[in-house]
């Protein structure tokens, strides 16, 4: 059916069509229209959530306007787009983001204010949209922002879960895990109720021959569930493009067979098979840096890339090319191995649904698709059971077995009479039951492969991904170390001090080209400068000292050193080597004298993060935090020089207060286990000094900003194993002050220490894998470098200011523009002056 309005009433639309605000009263107008209208409101009836609704309804119909008309821009220049296939994107907030990418927050703290409201309070009504884990999960959406920014085409495709990561609680130290109904009031999301997928699941492959002799594979019989569209909207910075973020969200398909249990009386189940199919994109899974094999799991993932490959192929079909033209117009990243199938599902369109020859829909698959790595850690790699994916999708492990025997083929000629090549190798591992390893699927079926910092991109091509250099030669493998979004996490999070650096720097340029941020170095030693940077770290402490009493009940120091970790909980990121550092402080305070005391620099230790449900040796990290916490914070003999403090429920939202108040903040996972982080980035982004190990973007880090600026220590990642090793079959005697510690654990003094033998036997008898003991010498005598070098609070600040100014390489958009030229062979679309964007800066 032909959908445009005819040519000669295009006059008319155009007329009316929708004009986005720029002036204070515009907006205005448009908060009160939606209380009263969209809302059904008055000014007797509209309480701060009333005006959190009106005031993104406003800034959403700006956007969607934009967003028509970066679609249409990107669909008539027909050039090349981006698809970013990620099974998480942590967004946080939309309305503070909207406001400073349009370049319009002011008019709306001024338009709210008038209205009776102050714009914090409005900001912070705003649920999370928490649909990720950690890292990974914000990369997508940094990345995101970065690509409407650079006006990239570019489109992510994700699953609209009901339940993003549970919100975290902490009850008498415990971690308790609460669902997050995130979708009560979503005001950001589209729903499309006209773009709806079929996705197929279960059922059996028939094969024949046709007239013309050739083999037809028809995937049959199963169920059908269908995946609804819900887009949302990506506003660049400083630009009209609006790029998608579109979601699918999962239904029964109400056809004749639900009808047919209806009239048959079967009433309980059908809707029973209503409740089934919406399952599938009802909760995102809690792992991170974790596999668990679940089979809602794998259908969650074919529901996923099914609906987006058939959304990318359908809107290429319209364009009515060639199918070999197919990766000149369209780049598919996979983030991770989640969206892995992708490369199998364009295979089996191309060859049974388009009747493609397999070599020709092979050259058209591996020259679309590119793979991110984000780990080395073995429990994360995913692997599916051979009989859960012949139950689920049949005919797409027939397609695999054919990948795999035609690469192995080429691998034999390659390297002939290798039969250990061939098993290691191979994308189908034969134990029992046999399993498929996603990630050789994901690199055979791919023109690149990237890590994500220099260390990781090095270490997948010696240690797991090393036969796979020599089959394809090193240039399939790359590395793009990741960034982060100035706009979130520096303009957003910290308004004074991009208010600062933009006095200085001639403007909010720098938000566009964070190389600029090397104009500060000439500020480093500036008295005025420099007093200005320090009030706004303090001010920045103070907003954190209020929110932790308002939250914890504690009252904490701001002038103490504030030194952070926040991240998921896990043992390779070793939360517990910082909780064993700061009971060794403790028990040095304990025994110095009231003089010894007074030289002392004040410290407030700070963690968040949640940890898996169902991962014990976390959970049991954060009970220690925390009862650690409740020992120090109230021992008379410590006062002020040490507060412990757990931060409840960890997210997005908070980090933006977090993160600008660090003094330092600590990146100490053991060598080579980290692929890259980005937290790290943030903080020394916000003027804080960092603790770290030899290990992911740290080494970067140390690279840009200089090795004077960073508190690096412990054991480089060429000596891990060696040591792990030693550990397991020499002799592993504790280093004697962890030893103390562990004592001091021991005798109860943070409750019941049977709570906590799990945590100290996996170091002192199972081995110490994560090398807690080997480092921690070298952990608290840096820790001690820290304390001495925070005394002389001059230095420090000409540190930080330093660091900042050197910063730059770690943005996003330079990460970007790296995959664009490099990955993706993209171009911007630059964007004419019909843009309707407003002019602040
Ligand atoms: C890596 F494998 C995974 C995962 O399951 N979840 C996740 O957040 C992280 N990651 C890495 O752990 C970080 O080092 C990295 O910075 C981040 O991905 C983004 O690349």
């Amino acid at each position: 059916v032909e959908a445009s309005i005819p040519e000669p009433q295009r006059d008319a639309w155009k007329k009316f069509q929708a004009k986005p605000f720029v002036s204070k009263d515009d907006f205005e107008k448009e908060v009160v229209r939606h209380v009263e209208t969209t809302l059904a409101r008055s000014m007797f009836n509209c309480d701060e959530t009333a005006a959190y609704a009106a005031a993104s309804l406003a800034f959403r119909d700006r956007l969607i306007t934009e967003w028509n008309r970066t679609q249409q821009r990107q669909t008539f220049a027909d050039t090349k787009r981006v698809y970013y296939l990620s099974l998480e994107f942590l967004m946080g907030r939309a309305l503070d983001n909207a406001m400073l990418n349009v370049g319009l927050k002011n008019i709306a703290k001024e338009g709210l204010s008038e209205l009776g409201f102050r714009i914090e309070d409005i900001i912070n009504q705003e649920h999370d949209a928490a649909l990720g884990n950690g890292g990974l999960g914000r990369l997508a959406a940094c990345f995101l922002d970065s690509m409407a920014s650079l006006n990239f085409p570019a489109w992510g495709y994700g699953l609209r879960y009901k339940y993003g990561i549970f919100k975290q609680e902490i009850v008498d130290g415990y971690q308790v895990e609460v669902p997050d109904y995130w979708l009560d009031f979503n005001p950001w999301e589209f729903p499309r109720h006209d773009i709806v997928v079929d996705v197929q699941f279960y059922g059996g492959v028939r094969k024949y021959q046709d007239e013309a002799g050739k083999n037809v594979a028809v995937w049959e019989g199963g169920e059908i569930v269908k995946a609804t569209a819900y887009d949302v909207p990506i506003p660049g910075f400083n630009t009209p493009t609006t790029n998608n973020m579109r979601l699918w969200s999962s239904k029964a398909a109400s056809g004749e067979f639900d009808f047919q249990k209806f009239n048959s009386g079967d009433y309980e189940s059908s809707v029973a098979d209503q409740q089934r199919a919406e399952t599938i994109s009802a909760v995102l899974y809690p792992n991170d840096n974790l596999d668990r094999g679940k089979e809602l799991r794998l259908k969650q993932q074919y529901f996923w890339v099914a609906a987006s490959l058939y959304d990318i192929v359908r809107r290429f079909k319209k364009s009515k090319r060639a199918w070999s033209e197919f990766p000149d117009q369209i780049a598919i990243q996979l983030n991770d191995t989640h969206p892995t199938l992708a490369i199998v599902e364009l295979q089996r369109i191309l060859i049974d649904m388009e009747g493609l020859d397999w070599d020709e829909a092979w050259t058209i698959v591996t020259n679309t698709f590119g793979y991110t790595n984000h780990t080395v850690l073995p429990e994360a790699l995913e692997k599916w059971s051979v009989p859960l994916f012949q139950n689920l999708l049949p005919r797409h492990l027939q397609i695999i077995y054919d990948i795999n025997m035609f690469f192995l083929q080429s691998v034999e000629r390659k390297f002939p009479g290798d039969r250990d090549m061939l098993g290691r190798v191979s994308i189908i591992e034969e134990s029992q039951p046999k399993m498929v390893r996603m990630a050789f699927l994901a690199i055979v079926g791919s023109h690149k492969v990237n890590g994500v910092a220099e260390l990781h991109s090095d270490l997948i091509k010696t240690t797991i991904f090393k036969d796979f250099v020599k089959i394809f030669g090193p240039d399939k493998f790359t590395n793009v170390t990741n960034g982060i979004t100035p706009r979130r996490w520096l303009h957003q999070a910290n308004p004074r001090l991009s208010e600062l650096i933009a006095s200085k720097t001639g403007g909010l340029g720098f938000l566009k080209d964070l190389n600029v941020l090397n104009e500060l170095e000439k500020f480093a030693d500036d008295k005025e400068f420099k007093k200005e940077w320090a009030e706004i770290k303090y001010a920045n402490k103070v907003r954190l000292a209020k929110y932790i009493k308002s939250t914890t009940g504690v009252t904490v120091n701001p002038a103490a050193l504030f030194d952070i970790q926040v991240k998921r909980i896990h043992e390779y990121k070793r939360q517990q080597l910082n909780i064993f550092g700061v009971i060794h402080r403790y028990l040095t305070i304990k025994a110095m004298t009231p003089e010894e005391r007074k030289k002392l620099a004040p410290r407030v230790s700070i963690f968040g993060g949640k940890a898996a449900p169902g991962y014990w040796m976390a959970k049991t990290i954060i009970h220690l935090i925390n009862n650690v916490g409740a020992v120090v914070n109230k021992d008379p003999d410590v006062g002020d020089l040490l507060k412990v403090i757990f931060l409840e429920d960890y997210n997005v939202s908070k980090a933006e207060i977090i993160t600008p108040a660090s003094d330092v903040s600590e990146h100490i996972s053991t060598a080579g286990t980290e692929a890259s982080g980005t937290s790290n980035m943030k903080f020394v982004l916000n003027g804080g000094l960092i603790i770290g190990t030899c290990d992911g973007a740290n080494i970067e880090i140390t690279r840009e900003i200089g090795e004077n600026n960073i508190f690096l220590f412990g054991n480089l990642a060429e000596d891990v194993e060696d040591l792990r090793h030693t550990h397991n079959y020499g002799s592993h005697t504790l280093d004697p002050d962890l030893v103390k510690v562990f004592d001091l654990i021991k005798s109860n003094a943070f409750g019941d220490a049977g709570a906590f033998g799990a945590l100290t036997g996996s170091i002192e008898d199972h081995g110490d894998y994560y090398l807690v003991s080997d480092d921690f010498h070298s952990y608290i005598q840096t820790q001690t470098l820290v304390d001495e070098a925070y005394k002389n609070q001059e230095e420090w600040i000409t540190k930080t200011i330093l660091s900042v100014a050197r910063m730059g390489f770690f943005s996003s958009d330079r990460c970007i523009n790296e995959y664009a030229e490099m990955i993706w062979n993209v171009e911007p679309l630059p964007v004419g002056k019909e843009s309707g964007l407003g002019k602040e800066e």
